[in-house]
């Protein structure tokens, strides 16, 4: 990258996006209210021993009741950008086939809410809710599922095209697909084969393409879309030149199958030769869809894994025990990710416009104390990604905003509500909202647009 004349002390550029991130199953709550349907999540947070301590969706934050109050809240934070999913059953209760104009209505004043209080929506067309019933036809097995969507996406793009202009299609394709149907920690909670668990992966780069493709042709003047991916993330051991290059070789690597085959327009050679017979099926003219140009590229980081140069090529290390970590087990406290993610994604794919679409950190015990969360930990987790962030610009790499899971403390999937990644406090029980000592601290920075 070239350099830019930021130092350590500036502001963030001028444009650069500071936002909040949530998504629909995991807020709104109302999960069979105004004729939604099913959500996979629905049914696999009643099937005994899935999710902890049994947690459903189907109160959440209320926000489907509260986003009102929300939003104020939001704003009184001076928090201008707010990413949102939409959720699918709510507008297709089946998948396909008939709408349901209550689920319309229903984004419909949320984003007059939204404009009323200033807040600029970036509208997430998948955060994992699949309905159920197109579960039931195979879900991401089934090419039924991209027929689907790509209705539902021509719908909703249509329905909100003057209240939207900042489109992602989908969220994090490896959690949906390999958890989903490969591990099946996520729901529905399926363990299939390597084979049909490629070819989920290859359906949801068609419903990106899909995504993509409603985006141009519906969102009218001034609309953008990117894909947001969970890159694997390289870090090398030390800056060394021969460690750079071992992370980013694992880099190119490990993110072959969806980075690499958006931009290349097909599967990568690597791909193919790692996975040999269970190759996903490629019919004539997906690829079409899969590499249309996007706007921007959305990452969600998180952690990052430490690598170097070993003799016989890149060495990926495992975490020791004692390495740093939140209360999730996966969450080891790597801010350099931030850098080398983004740096790495301008260097190898030559994207000129990236997003980190979430950054957060996730624990258990938060209590209100006095009126007040001094969520100390949390303060520093966005301070040491944010100065990542800073260095990545002044390192010239195309970074152009930040969003911070999460705004409220919600449904953590199969960790349910036990694990808190809000700067807002939520009490599950009452629905009172406390804005963390973190929600002060991130105020301030977006006030002042630098780091304190
Ligand atoms: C994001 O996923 C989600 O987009 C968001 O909904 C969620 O609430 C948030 O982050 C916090 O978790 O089983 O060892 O393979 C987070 C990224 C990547 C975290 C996959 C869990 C699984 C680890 N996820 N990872 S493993």
């Amino acid at each position: 990258p070239g350099t830019t004349t930021l130092t350590y002390d500036s502001p963030f550029p001028a444009d650069f996006v500071f936002g909040v991130a949530a998504a629909s199953a995991q807020i709104e709550g109302a999960a069979f209210v105004d004729g939604k349907g099913e959500s996979v999540w629905d049914r696999f947070a009643r099937i005994p021993g899935k999710v902890h301590n049994g947690d459903t969706l189907d109160v959440a934050c209320d926000h489907y009741h509260r986003f009102d109050e929300d939003f104020a809240l939001m704003a009184s934070l001076g928090i201008k950008t707010y990413r949102l999913s939409i959720a699918w059953p709510r507008i297709y209760p089946n998948g396909d086939g008939a709408l349901n104009p209550k689920g319309l209505d229903f984004y419909r004043r949320l984003f007059a809410s939204m404009k009323k209080h200033g807040i600029t929506p970036w509208v997430t067309l998948f955060h994992w809710d699949l309905p159920q019933a197109l579960e039931d036809r195979g879900g991401w097995t089934s090419r039924v599922t991209v027929d689907a969507f790509a209705q539902y996406a021509d719908t909703v793009v249509k329905a909100f095209a003057q209240d939207v202009k900042h489109w992602i299609t989908l969220n994090e394709i490896l959690c949906f697909t390999l958890l989903g149907y490969g591990t099946g920690s996520k729901a529905p909670g399926r363990v299939e084969s390597a084979k049909t668990v490629n070819q989920t992966y290859h359906h949801a780069l068609l419903c990106h393409g899909h995504g993509v493709r409603a985006v141009r042709q519906h969102g009218g003047p001034g609309a953008i879309v990117g894909l947001t991916d969970n890159c694997s993330v390289a870090v090398p051991v030390t800056e060394k030149p021969a460690d750079i290059a071992a992370a980013k070789a694992w880099f190119t690597d490990r993110n072959a199958q969806i980075l690499g085959a958006m931009q290349a327009g097909k599967y990568p050679e690597s791909f193919l030769k790692r996975v040999g017979a269970d190759a996903p099926d490629v019919k004539p003219g997906d690829f079409d869809l899969i590499s249309l140009p996007t706007d921007f590229l959305g990452l969600n980081i998180y952690s990052g894994t430490f690598v170097r140069a070993g003799k016989a090529g890149p060495e990926a290390l495992t975490h020791p025990v004692n390495y740093p970590r939140a209360d999730s087990t996966w969450l080891r406290l790597v801010p350099q990710s931030i850098y080398w993610s983004t740096r790495f994604c301008h260097e190898v794919y030559g994207h000129q416009a990236l997003y980190i679409t979430e950054n957060g950190c996730g624990y258990d015990d938060e209590p209100v104390v006095n009126g007040e969360v001094t969520d100390l930990h949390r303060r520093d987790y966005v301070r040491s990604h944010l100065r990542e962030a800073h260095r990545a610009i002044a390192a010239g790499v195309p970074l152009k905003g930040y969003f911070l899971w999460s705004f409220i403390d919600n449904y953590e999937w199969e960790d349910g509500y036990q694990r808190r990644f809000g700067i807002v406090h939520c009490d599950f029980k009452t629905q009172v909202r406390t804005p963390k000592l973190s929600a002060r601290y991130y105020a301030d920075i977006i006030k002042e647009r630098r780091i304190l």
